[in-house]
């Protein structure tokens, strides 16, 4: 059976975070393992509290997983604290794991910061370096990158700004424009674009970024190309977003 080790927050409402990662991997036959960084109190209203793992047991959760199995691909979500950056980076630099898929998660949908103040820095000096890809949103490549994002030449531009800090690929996902939406890839020489359809509605998409970043780690894992990869994600996302479905007074859980 072909694994993906997950390093992820716990979303109580089931729609994002671990849980979603673990549907996806589900849905496209991976087992996944996981390794929670922080746990969540949240609805589809609000994140209305997070409680960090301490970082000795995100370490030890590390360690015991990685001992017995060697993951095909790795996906990292919410880290939050400077404790889970530091443990994260350091089991990066004396494991060879590949491929390595970041979220660089800052804030959720509803608003509350997935990643701490002071963990802003240390996540793009010390953890960016050590992954593949990273895959930011428009609102997380600008607050990451300080580049004001108003047209696809800026989001190149913060594509090369975040690729400066040493990550190897950059995909920046979501830029709409007008009809269209794109995702902005970068592999460290060429930028590529996978271009779609803004859907008209999209009411329940609570976790869409969960499920790209899972899947995205998953078709690396078999071989793709970051492109080809990039364009089987976008798709993926897509559908879950679209079947999508009502659960509780906000925005309901994408379906992978
Ligand atoms: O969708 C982003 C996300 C990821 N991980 C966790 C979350 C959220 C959003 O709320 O709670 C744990």
């Amino acid at each position: 059976m072909k694994c993906i080790l997950v390093i992820a927050g716990s979303d109580s409402s089931g729609g994002a975070g671990i849980q979603a990662d673990i549907k996806s991997a589900y849905k496209l036959k991976y087992h996944a393992m996981t390794v929670i960084s922080a746990l969540t109190a949240q609805n589809s209203l609000t994140v209305a509290d997070i409680m960090p793992i301490p970082e000795e047991f995100i370490s030890k959760q590390l360690h015991v997983v990685l001992e017995d199995i060697l993951p095909d691909a790795v996906k990292i979500g919410m880290l939050f604290s400077t404790g889970a950056i530091k443990v994260v980076s350091d089991v990066l630099l004396k494991k060879k794991l590949s491929p390595v898929v970041l979220d660089p998660l800052v804030k959720a949908s509803t608003g509350a910061m997935l990643l701490k103040q002071e963990s802003i820095l240390l996540i793009k000096t010390r953890l960016f370096p050590l992954v593949d890809v990273i895959i930011p949103n428009t609102y997380e490549a600008e607050f990451l990158s300080g580049i004001e994002i108003k047209n696809l030449q800026d989001v190149e531009k913060a594509a090369l700004a975040l690729h400066k800090t040493g990550v190897k690929q950059v995909i920046i996902t979501g830029f709409c424009s007008e009809d269209k939406i794109v995702d902005v890839g970068y592999d460290g020489n060429d930028f590529f674009y996978v271009e779609d359809k803004r859907l008209l509605s999209a009411p329940h998409s609570h976790g869409s970024g969960c499920v790209y970043s899972t899947s995205l780690a998953i078709f690396l894992a078999e071989g793709y190309s970051l492109q080809h990869a990039a364009s089987l994600a976008h798709e993926f996302t897509m559908n879950a977003i679209r079947k999508g479905y009502p659960l509780g007074k906000g925005s309901g859980p994408v379906c992978p």
